[in-house]
Parts: C-alpha cells; sequence; structure tokens
C-alpha cells in the first residue's frame, strides 16, 4: 500500500533507543536528541519499517566502552553529576575534569545512560554486519567522532563509531571510515592514527582559526614516522563556506571510489552528520537531501557491509528529511516514495514545507556563497591521488 516493498535476499536492520531522545543537554545548546525522534517518525510514517529488521538498541556495557575509553574518564563519567552551574560563571572557565561540564560538553541528567545507550546502537548495527545478518546497519543514534580516549569534546563524550569499528576489525582485515559531517571526524581518526587497517576520510569545512575543531588539513595524513604502519591512512578533505551538490558528489565519488579501488576496504563505516546540509544552524555547505544521499547511495553501490552513523545535525526538520531519505536509500525504494511528506506524519507542521526535497530557495531564501573554487577541489583529487600511491591493501 505504501509502495515499499522488502527485496528478497537484502537485509537492514535499524537500531535505535527511544529512551535516549529524551535526554536534553540545556535550553540554549545546540544539540537535540529529539530530532532521532523526529527522524524515526517520518522514516515510519513512510511505512519503512515494513522493509527492515527493528531493534531498541541496548546500552553499551561498560567493558563494551572500555574497548576505546580509559577506565578514569568512563568512571568518572558515570559518576559526575550535573552541577547547577550560575548564569554569569557559564562561559568562564571552570576546572573541568576531562573538557566534562563546559558549554560544549555540558553534564546533563541521565549523561551516561545517553552515552551508553547511543554506544549500544552502534555496537549492535556493527554486531549485525558482523554476523552476516545485515547488508546494511543504521544506527542514526551514534556518529559522535569527536569524542577521545580519554577525553569528552564537541558535544561527544563516547566514541561510539571507534567503538563499533573495533568490533568490525575482530573479523575484517581492513575498514574504511567515511565521514559526511560539516566538521572534521578528528576522534576517529586520531584512535586509528598508527594503524593501516582502518582508513579514515573526512569532508568538512575547515578553517583553522575559526571553525571546531581547527584540524584536518589536507596534508595531515597521519604521523609519518618510519614505524608508523598508519602513515598516509588518514585522509582529509578541507572545504569551504557553500559547497554545492553538484561539487561535493564529484569529489566524493572520485576519492571515494579511488580509496576502494587502492585500500580494498571489507566494510565501509559512513558517519552521515546532517550539519553538512543548508541551513543548518551551526554547517556552512549548501548541501540538499538529494546530494547528502547521494553519498550513502555510492557508498552501498560499492556492494560492501556497510553501518550507517547519525552525527550533527541542528536543525532537526533538515535532518529528519536527510535520514529518512537516506534509510530509503539503504532499503533500495528510494524511487518509489513520494517525495511530498505522508498527510499522517507526526509534527508536520515542523518541516514547514510539505516536501522531502526542499529547494536551497525554500530552505535559506538566498543561497550562502560559494567559497569552493573548482580549481581548488582538482587539487585535492590530485594530493589524495598521491597519497594513496603509499597504501596497498
Ligand atoms: O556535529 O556551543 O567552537 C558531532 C559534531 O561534529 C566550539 N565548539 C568551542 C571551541 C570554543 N568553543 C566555543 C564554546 C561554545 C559552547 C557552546 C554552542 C552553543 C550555541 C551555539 C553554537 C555552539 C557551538 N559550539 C558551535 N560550535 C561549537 C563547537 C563544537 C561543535 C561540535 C560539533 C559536533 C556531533
Ligand atoms: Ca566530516
Ligand atoms: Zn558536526
Amino acid at each position: 500500500e505504501s509502495g515499499i516493498t522488502r527485496p528478497k535476499g537484502y537485509n537492514v536492520s535499524f537500531h535505535c533507543n527511544p529512551e535516549m531522545e529524551k535526554h536534553h543537554f540545556g535550553m540554549t545548546h545546540p544539540m537535540k536528541p529529539w530530532r532521532l525522534t523526529l527522524s524515526k517518525s517520518l522514516i515510519y510514517s513512510y511505512g519503512m519499517s515494513f522493509a527492515m529488521d527493528n531493534y531498541i538498541s541496548r546500552a553499551a556495557t561498560y567493558e563494551e566502552l572500555a574497548s576505546f575509553h580509559s577506565t578514569d574518564y568512563l568512571d568518572f563519567l558515570g559518576t559526575v553529576l550535573p552541577e547547577p552551574v550560575p548564569r554569569d560563571l557559564e562561559n568562564q572557565n571552570p576546572d573541568l575534569k576531562f573538557n566534562l561540564g563546559g558549554s560544549d560538553c555540558p553534564l546533563f541528567d541521565g549523561l551516561y545512560d545517553y552515552c551508553s545507550m547511543s554506544a549500544g546502537g552502534a555496537l549492535d548495527a556493527a554486531r549485525k554486519i558482523t554476523a552476516n545478518q545485515s547488508d546494511i546497519a543504521i544506527a542514526w543514534g551514534g556518529g559522535l567522532h569527536h569524542a577521545k580516549r580519554a577525553e569528552a569534546s564537541g558535544f561527544c563524550y563516547i566514541n561510539d563509531i571507534v567503538i563499533a569499528i573495533l568490533e568490525l576489525l575482530r573479523f575484517y582485515p581492513r575498514v574504511l571510515y567515511v565521514d559526511i559531517d560539516v566538521h572534521h571526524g578528528d576522534g576517529v581518526e586520531e584512535a586509528f592514527f598508527s594503524t593501516d587497517r582502518v582508513m579514515t576520510v573526512s569532508f568538512h569545512k575547515y578553517d583553522p582559526n575559526n571553525f571546531f575543531p581547527g584540524t584536518g588539513a589536507l596534508d595531515d595524513n597521519g604521523p609519518k614516522n618510519e614505524h608508523n604502519p598508519g602513515a598516509h591512512h588518514a585522509v582529509n578533505v578541507p572545504l569551504n563556506d557553500g559547497i554545492t551538490d553538484e561539487q561535493y558528489d564529484m569529489l566524493f565519488n572520485s576519492i571515494i571510489g579511488k580509496i576502494v579501488e587502492k585500500f580494498r576496504p571489507s566494510a565501509i563505516a559512513l558517519q552521515c552528520g546532517a550539519d553538512s546540509l543548508a541551513g543548518d544552524r551551526l554547517g556552512r555547505f549548501n548541501l540538499q537531501v538529494q546530494g547528502h544521499g547521494a553519498c550513502v547511495e555510492f557508498c552501498k553501490k560499492m556492494g560492501l557491509p556497510l553501518v550507517l552513523f547519525g552525527g550533527g545535525g541542528y536543525t532537526p526538520r533538515n535532518v529528519a528529511r536527510a535520514w529518512t531519505y537516506e534509510t530509503s536509500i539503504a532499503i533500495g525504494c528510494q524511487d518509489n516514495i513520494s517525495s511530498v511528506l505522508p498527510q499522517h506524519t507526526p509534527w508536520r507542521d515542523q518541516f514547514r514545507q510539505d516536501t522531502l526535497f526542499p529547494t536551497l530557495e525554500q530552505i535559506l531564501g538566498e543561497p550562502r556563497q560559494n567559497r569552493n573554487p573548482q580549481k581548488r577541489l582538482q587539487e585535492i583529487v590530485q594530493h589524495v591521488s598521491e597519497q594513496l600511491r603509499f597504501v596497498q591493501a
């Protein structure tokens, strides 16, 4: 009836935990876990749950979190309580342990539960893949790419992606990590700096002094010492404001195509941060739902086991559109779903326009100026090609 059918022999699993979505970072904080509820409700309105295996994910255990994080950090994370911060002290320099409790990474009620549920979904997704039960596993509640072994950073406390990739590495010789969040995937890059079994690729806005986290220059490709097998296994694609679908897809297909050919990964982990969309509260790009989704489509076409993670995304209506479209791509029903949002979609007025694919004019009025000359993009492709000469499967 909805036009959604389940292709035989192709399995997509969907991992979420409604309890996670109920947490709040604070009124003025841009990260809104509720965007997960909005996304899921749109996905369900389209009837897509009938074409996937749906799981309520568990919370990751302490031991699972400790596969990457230090126990000092986890113990502290498990015991700190939110402290009411006096207004005037909020942005001063409190004594931050593990970078916790500042304005980017506030302490809030249920913080440890929130983190362990995000990681639990990502781990469940990875395990469905390694058990050969899913071809694509989706964990929109994961993708928190900035968290370090013993430090919170940029709204991220636990690096669910690193934990999930470590699980994939128990079964697969090589994993390709791709990150289309508008921010640099520094935590994942750093975690795998010294191994040649994971290649990390991040596309991001790069402006070292004015845009978080300030790392991820074109020639930051992993510590280049004689004994580091991970040298050359970090790929960075630094971009400027206003990049368009057309340019992004050219870059993405050309770079990921070359990498898959040379590195020959056995699985792909794709972080789908939706803050790279036009109109994002923190982002700076001009990507549309179609262009963002084209990255997922390209990865799917590689025919390798694929885990999809969420990530950033600060304009909830656009996050929900992108992750809905990308879920449809995973299932393979993207050409059969209506571009008009289903009439019965909950919170339908949140979406402003009734289309899954708003135009740039609808999103922004005036599109953001594109500061990515074609020549620079060619240079980036050239650099990556040269870098790949040092890589072998
Ligand atoms: O999307 O923050 O710029 C994955 C992700 O990649 C900063 N943080 C740091 C460095 C100095 N500070 C500023 C502190 C700001 C504290 C509160 C905001 C509050 C309101 C509106 C915007 C922000 C904000 N914070 C914008 N950008 C930041 C970044 C962190 C970005 C993390 C992206 C996370 C989930
Ligand atoms: Ca990125
Ligand atoms: Zn981001």
